[in-house]
């Protein structure tokens, strides 16, 4: 971690989202197959990444990766530095799932110390009903588990907060602000800029160095404001249900209620 330099922007929140997560895929003579040298007991490959939505660029503020994995794979702390537009990623074989421990390491101008985030490894489908794990087995054998995350920078340094700000063009209007706090976003862009953000935000992507979340899924980008709104749906018809569970447990604790004072009357009689 580099000495800090400069004075912090006070009252500034700067977030920029990323996704982290692996893809497996069972080895298949036809669709996968297994290439020379890998044990007979491997039964998958795998790739675990961190990336930007929409895999924008996020090495302006991420450096480095370090993916320690289980102690049963060879050579198994593996950092992987920073390419230009590339995802942070890692490819590997193996027959088993484990917890994959992701250590974030920053540009040395944030100043900022090394983040740890956890990642289950899964090899195989998973979800809460047959219907979802049937879906993952539709997808060409693949096993995706991604999650969305979004990294906080609070009171970033100066020179940190020229980098994470330049180049990310102003939203247009109606769409979300740049900072959380919105109070210096990098304004005064031209009409020309407006014009290239109302493109791109209408085909659902996001722009370089923004904190945009696309509009849209599009093949390969499980992650936008549509996969939250059915999300959001999804919770809502949840808590209706919920809602009507307890409607039926509480007439049914009144009708026990009653019964119990119509014994007890009967009782003293
Ligand atoms: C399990 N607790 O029993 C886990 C451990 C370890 C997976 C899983 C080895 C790969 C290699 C491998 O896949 N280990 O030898 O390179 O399921």
């Amino acid at each position: 971690m580099a000495p800090p330099t400069g004075k912090r922007v006070k009252g500034v929140q700067i977030y920029r989202p990323f996704v982290y997560g692996t893809t497996a895929k069972p080895f298949d003579e036809k669709t996968n197959p297994k290439p020379p040298g890998v044990p007979d007991d491997h039964t998958h490959s795998w790739t675990v990444f961190v990336k930007g939505i929409d895999d924008v660029d996020i090495t302006y503020w991420l450096r480095r990766v370090q993916f320690k994995l289980h102690e049963s794979i060879p050579n198994h702390v593996r950092m992987i530095e920073g390419e230009k537009n590339k995802p942070f990623l890692l490819h590997e074989t193996g027959w088993g799932e484990f917890e994959i421990t992701i250590k974030l390491y920053y540009v040395p101008e944030s100043s900022e110390k090394p983040q740890t985030l956890y990642h289950h490894l899964r090899l195989h489908p998973y979800g809460r009903t047959d219907e979802e794990k049937e879906n993952m087995r539709l997808n060409g054998g693949q096993v995706l588990s991604w999650a969305y995350e979004e990294q906080l920078f609070n009171e970033p340094y100066e020179p940190f907060y020229e980098i994470l700000t330049s180049g990310a063009m102003p939203p247009a209007s109606s769409t979300p602000t740049t900072t959380k706090s919105g109070s210096k976003g990098g304004g005064g862009k031209s009409g020309k800029d407006k014009d290239q953000i109302k493109m791109i935000r209408s085909e659902g992507g996001v722009l370089e160095r923004s904190a945009m979340i696309p509009l849209t899924n599009r093949p390969g980008q499980p992650f936008s404001r549509e996969t939250e709104q059915v999300e959001i749906k999804k919770l809502r018809e949840a808590l209706v249900k919920v809602e009507e569970l307890m409607d039926k447990t509480k007439e049914e604790v009144a009708g026990k209620e009653r019964r119990l004072k119509e014994l007890k009357a009967d009782a003293g009689k």
